[in-house]
C-alpha cells in the first residue's frame, strides 16, 4: 500500500521539486541564521547559486557539534511562538540536541511516518503496540502519532516492564509491533519463558523497527520468533526523528522520503561524495523543515544509495541498512570493525544467542577485546568439553572473518543486563 503517489514520481519531477525545495531551505537559512549566513559568505555562495539540486555540493555541511554550539535554541529559524514540540537526541552524555518543530513541521513528520505505517501495510484494523519510549526522545511519539494518522489503534505503553508488555499485547491483540530491535527480542523472550504459543496466543503480523543498527542475523530471529513481516525504520532527531526512510515487504532496503530529506554519502575522511552503491557517511539536508532546517547534516551512519527500481513501484532512492555508526567504529589494534560485524558471526554460530556485549580494554600497549555471549537455553553449561569447544569455535570464526583476536566468554541464558531502548553493545574501557 503506498500513501502518496508522490513515492512514486518520476526522477525528473522529484528532481524538480527537491531544487525549488533546496533553494527555499537556503534562501531561508541564509536570511534567518547568522551560522549559515556566515557559512555560506564564507564560500562566497548565495542562495541566487543555487538553482538545480546537483549545486547542493556547494553547500557547507552542519555537524551535531554545531546544534550544541548553539545550543538550546540558537538554530531555529522562527520565534519560539511558532515552536509546537521540543524533542532531543538520545546521547547520555553531555548536553543533548535539542530539536524544534513548528505545526507544518508535525504535519510532515506524520505524514512520512504515515507512510512508514503504510509500507508496513497498516489501517484502521490494526492495533500498533507502540514500545518506543516516549518523552524527548522522538521513537516514542513519532511511531504514535503515525500510527493515529493512519487510523489505527494505538497502545502507547513505551519502554520498560517487559513482562506486562507482553501481557498486553496478548490481551489487546495486537497485530502491529513498533519497538527497537533488540526490545522485541528482549520481549519475545519474556513471552517464550511463560510458554506462550506465539501463533495462537498473539495477533502480529508485522513490526517496525529502529533506532539502533542491527545485523541481518538480529531481524531474522526477530522476525522467526514473532512470526511477523519485518520492516526497519531508520531516522534521527536532528533530520525530523524517525520517518527519514523505511523498508517494504520487498526487499531489506530503506526508501528514504527524498522530497523531504535529501541523501548523500561522502567519504567520512575527504569529505567528497562518493557514487551509488559505494559504502560511506549519509549526509542529509532538510528540504521541507521549518523550524530548525539543516543543511547537509553528518550522521554518522554508515550505510550505501542504490537507485535500482523496486518491485512495490515506489521510485525513491534507497538506503542499505546502516552498517554502524562512523564513531561506532572499534579500532583493535588498527584493524576497523564494526559491533554488527561481530554480532552477525554470532548469528551464524549455532549456541549462541545474540545477547551480548563488546568490552575493549588497553592490556600495555595492546588493545583486548572480550567478548561476553549467552548461549541459548539448549546448550549445556554444564559440559565443560562442550563449551570449551563452542567457545574456541567462535574464537576463530572472529579471527577468520574479522582479523581480530578476541576473548570469548559465554555466559548463562538471561545474564547479560537488558536495556529498555538502544541496546548498549559496547564498553569501550580504553576511553
Ligand atoms: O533514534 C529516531 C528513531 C526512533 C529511529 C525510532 C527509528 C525508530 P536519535 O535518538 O536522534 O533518533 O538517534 C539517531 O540512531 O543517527 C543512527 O545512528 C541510529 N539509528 C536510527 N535508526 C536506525 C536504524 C532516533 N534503523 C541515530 N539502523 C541515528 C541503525 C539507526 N541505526
Amino acid at each position: 500500500m503506498i500513501w502518496n503517489k508522490v513515492e512514486s514520481s518520476s526522477k525528473e519531477d522529484l528532481r524538480n521539486l527537491q531544487a525549488i525545495r533546496l533553494k527555499e531551505t537556503v534562501e531561508r537559512v541564509y536570511t534567518l541564521t547568522p551560522f549559515y549566513k556566515d557559512k555560506l559568505n564564507a564560500l562566497a555562495i548565495k542562495p541566487k547559486d543555487i538553482n538545480t539540486i546537483d549545486d547542493i555540493t556547494k553547500l557547507p555541511f552542519t555537524k551535531k557539534q554545531d546544534l550544541r554550539d548553539h545550543y538550546p535554541f540558537g538554530l531555529f529559524t522562527v520565534p519560539m511562538s511558532q515552536v509546537v514540540r521540543v524533542h532531543s537526541s538520545s546521547g547520555t552524555t553531555g548536553k543533548p540536541t535539542v530539536v524544534g518543530y513548528t505545526q507544518a513541521d508535525m504535519d510532515i513528520w506524520d505524514e512520512v511516518m504515515a507512510r512508514v505505517y503504510a509500507m508496513a501495510g497498516t489501517t484502521q484494523n490494526d492495533v500498533v503496540h507502540n514500545a518506543y519510549g516516549y518523552g524527548l526522545f522522538t521513537g516514542g511519539l513519532g511511531l504514535h502519532n503515525g500510527a493515529a494518522k493512519v487510523g489505527a489503534t494505538v497502545i502507547p505503553s513505551s519502554g520498560g516492564f517487559t513482562d506486562r508488555q507482553v501481557m498486553l499485547m496478548k490481551d489487546f491483540g495486537a497485530t502491529v509491533l513498533a519497538s527497537t530491535p533488540s526490545f522485541a527480542l528482549h520481549m519475545a523472550e519474556s513471552a517464550s519463558k511463560t510458554g506462550a504459543n506465539f501463533k495462537d496466543d498473539f495477533k502480529l503480523r508485522a513490526g517496525i523497527f529502529g533506532a539502533e543498527p542491527t545485523s541481518k542475523g538480529l531481524k531474522k530471529e526477530v522476525a522467526q520468533a514473532w512470526g511477523i513481516d519485518y520492516h526497519e525504520i531508520y531516522g534521527l532527531s536532528e533530520i525530523i526523528g524517525p520517518g527519514v526512510s523505511c523498508s517494504c515487504k520487498h526487499s531489506d532496503l530503506l526508501h528514504i522520503f527524498e522530497d523531504h530529506f535529501y541523501p548523500e554519502i561522502i567519504d567520512p575522511k575527504s569529505g567528497k561524495r562518493l557514487p551509488d552503491g559505494e559504502r560511506g557517511e549519509l549526509v542529509i539536508t532538510s528540504l521541507t523543515k521549518q523550524a530548525l532546517p539543516i543543511l547537509r547534516y553528518r550522521t554518522g551512519d554508515i550505510t550505501s544509495l542504490t537507485r535500482t527500481p523496486c518491485e512495490c513501484g515506489r521510485t525513491m532512492v534507497r538506503m542499505e541498512s546502516v552498517v554502524g555508526r562512523a564513531d561506532d567504529m572499534m579500532i583493535i589494534n588498527g584493524v576497523n570493525v564494526y559491533p554488527s560485524q561481530v554480532e552477525h558471526v554470532i548469528s551464524q554460530t549455532d549456541g549462541l544467542t545474540l545477547n551480548y556485549q563488546i568490552i575493549i580494554e588497553k592490556k600495555g600497549h595492546l588493545d583486548q577485546l572480550d567478548i561476553l555471549i549467552e548461549v541459548s537455553d539448549n546448550v549445556m553449561m554444564d559440559s565443560i568439553g562442550a563449551m570449551e569447544k563452542l567457545r574456541r569455535s567462535f574464537e576463530h570464526s572472529i579471527q577468520n572473518n574479522l582479523y581480530i583476536k578476541a576473548k570469548v566468554k559465554l555466559v548463562e541464558p538471561r545474564s547479560i543486563e537488558r536495556s529498555i531502548g538502544k541496546a548498549v553493545r559496547i564498553v569501550d574501557k580504553r576511553k
